[in-house]
C-alpha cells in the first residue's frame, strides 16, 4: 500500500466529529449507508437473523497524531440493520489502546471481519505491532472475542502467531473448517484451529491469482458448492474488485472477472464483502461519497449482487440509492436517486463545506427528472405531500408514480425566493403499496429539492 499517495490528489481533509460513541439511529438507507462518521472496509454478516456491518473507522487524528494524507482509523464501531433501512449504531467495539500487543498510537485499525463459531463472536482486525516495521511487515491480525454481535468485545493477549499483513477475512465451510486469509501485496490463507485463535496448517499462497498489480482485501464465500475467492486488484489505476472459483476453499481458483469497475471518483481503494440475506445477495464496498477530496475518509456502500445461470457474478454497477425500502412518510431524500433524465437533472452537496449535511437534487430544464425507487405507500395512502425546496425564479414540481403513463399524483408550487422552505400541496388520487417515485421539473426555470414527504 505504500505507493498509493502518488496515485491521488491530495487536498484538505474535512472536519468530522470524532467521537460518536453512544447508540444512534441514522435514518439514511441510501448510498452512503453512514452519514455521521467516515466508514470502510465493510465487512457484512447475519447473525440471529439480523444484519451486521464490521467497518473501518476512517478518521481526522486529533492534531499532532496519526498520518497525515493517510489512513487513520483508532477504534471500530459495529452497526446493524433488520430491513436495510434503518441503520443502528451500537458505538464502539475495540479501541486501538485496549489491545496489548498493538501499537495504541498507530491509528491502524484496518479493515476487520467478525464470524460466528460455537455460540462465541470473534472479531478480525489487523493493526501495527508495538515493535512497529514499515509497510504491511508492521502489521499483524488479532482476535477479540464476545458473546453477542454488539460485544462488549475482549481481544486476545496476542496477536496470531504467524501472520503478518492485512484484511483478515475468515470463512467457515459446511463441515465447519474455519479458513483465514489475509493479504500482504498478494492473498494468503491457512486453515485456523477449532479455538479460532491460531493457525491449524501451513501457510498457503495463491499462484493462480493475478500477480501484476496490488492485490489485498480477500473475501472468500460459498454458494452452491463453489467457492469464490474475491479481492480489489489493481489491474490498470485504482483497485476494483475481481473474483475467481474452485470447489475447494483453499484453491486453486480460476480467475473468472471483474465485480466492480474501478471507482468514477477515482477512490484509489475499495474493499468489499459479499452476503446474502433474506434470500438476496447484497455486495457492500465504499466510495468517497462524504470526502470528495480526499480519499482516505471513505463511506460504505451497499449494492444488490445477482449471479448468471452458470454461477457467474453480473456485474455491480454502483448506485446512489442503495437498497431497501424507503417509507413513503419519512423525509425521500430523492437526491439519492436510482435513475434521471440525462439532461438537467443532478445531486450536488447542500453545503460543499459540510457534506454531513447530505445533497439536493437541482432540477434546471423544462421535463427534468429523477426517479426513486421502492418507496413504501402502505395500504392507506396519502392526503398530502411536502417538498423541501427553493427557488430563484419559481416553478413547479409534479410527483408522478412510474409506470406506464407515470400518472400524476400531486403538483406542488414552489414560491419564488431563495431561501429554503418547506411547500405542501395535496395528493390527488389513492396511492398504495410500494412504488417508484418521480420527481419532475413542470413549470420554471429552475428548482432544487432536498426531500419529499407524504403525510397520511
Ligand atoms: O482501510 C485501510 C486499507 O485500505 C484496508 O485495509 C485495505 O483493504 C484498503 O481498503
Amino acid at each position: 500500500m505504500k505507493n498509493k499517495n502518488s496515485y491521488y490528489k491530495m487536498s484538505k481533509t474535512i472536519p468530522v466529529n470524532l467521537f460518536l460513541l453512544f447508540l444512534t439511529v441514522n435514518a439514511f438507507a441510501q448510498n452512503p449507508l453512514i452519514m455521521d462518521q467516515f466508514t470502510a472496509d465493510p465487512t457484512a454478516r447475519v447473525f440471529n437473523g439480523k444484519l451486521y456491518v464490521f467497518p473501518s473507522h476512517d478518521i481526522v487524528p486529533p492534531k499532532g497524531e496519526g498520518r497525515a494524507e493517510w489512513f487513520n482509523m483508532a477504534d471500530y464501531h459495529v452497526f446493524s440493520s433488520e430491513n436495510l433501512t434503518d441503520w443502528t449504531d451500537h458505538g464502539k467495539i475495540l479501541d486501538q489502546k485496549d489491545v496489548p500487543w498493538a501499537d495504541p498510537k498507530a491509528y491502524s485499525m484496518w479493515a476487520p471481519d467478525a464470524v460466528s463459531k460455537n455460540g462465541k463472536y470473534y472479531f478480525y482486525f489487523p493493526t501495527r505491532l508495538k515493535e512497529g516495521g514499515d509497510g504491511e511487515k508492521g502489521f499483524s491480525i488479532g482476535v477479540a472475542v464476545a458473546d453477542k454481535p454488539e460485544g462488549p468485545y475482549k481481544p486476545q493477549p496476542n496477536h496470531i502467531e504467524g501472520v503478518e499483513g492485512i484484511d483478515p477475512n475468515v470463512f467457515i465451510d459446511k463441515d465447519g473448517q474455519a479458513y483465514l486469509y489475509w493479504s500482504r501485496g498478494e492473498i494468503y490463507g491457512a486453515k485456523l484451529k477449532d479455538n479460532m485463535l491460531e493457525l491449524d496448517s501451513e501457510i498457503k499462497t495463491f499462484d493462480e491469482i493475478p500477480k501484476k498489480g496490488h492485490i489485498e482485501g480477500p473475501f472468500v464465500f460459498e454458494r452452491n458448492g463453489t467457492y469464490y475467492m474475491t479481492y480489489p486488484h489493481v489491474a490498470n489505476n485504482t483497485e476494483r474488485l475481481e473474483y475467481g472459483t474452485s470447489d475447494n476453499p483453499i484453491g486453486p481458483f480460476e480467475h473468472q472477472g471483474v465485480i466492480m469497475d474501478e471507482s468514477a471518483s477515482g477512490t484509489w481503494t475499495n474493499h468489499h464483502s459479499i452476503v446474502n440475506y433474506k434470500d438476496q445477495w447484497y455486495l457492500f464496498y465504499h466510495d468517497n461519497d462524504l470526502s470528495p477530496d480526499f480519499d482516505k475518509n471513505r463511506s460504505i456502500r451497499t449494492d444488490s449482487l445477482f449471479f448468471e445461470e452458470n454461477g457467474n457474478i453480473k456485474k455491480v454497477i454502483p448506485t446512489k440509492r442503495g437498497v431497501g425500502i424507503t417509507s413513503s412518510t419519512s423525509e425521500i431524500q430523492v437526491d439519492r436517486y436510482s435513475s434521471k433524465s440525462n439532461y438537467g437533472a443532478a445531486s450536488v452537496f447542500l453545503d460543499r463545506l459540510d457534506p454531513f449535511r447530505g445533497w439536493k437534487v437541482v432540477l434546471n430544464k423544462p421535463e427534468a427528472w429523477v426517479r426513486y425507487n421502492q418507496v413504501d405507500f402502505r395500504s392507506e395512502g396519502p392526503k398530502n405531500v411536502k417538498i423541501r425546496a427553493r427557488s430563484l425564479t419559481g416553478g413547479t414540481v409534479a410527483l408522478k408514480l412510474a409506470g406506464e403513463n407515470d400518472e400524476e399524483v400531486a403538483e406542488v408550487t414552489i414560491k419564488k425566493g431563495g431561501e429554503w422552505d418547506v411547500f405542501s400541496a395535496p395528493v390527488k388520487s389513492e396511492v398504495i403499496a410500494v412504488q417508484d417515485l418521480i420527481v419532475q421539473l413542470k413549470n420554471g426555470a429552475g428548482v432544487e429539492v432536498d426531500w419529499v414527504q407524504f403525510e397520511k
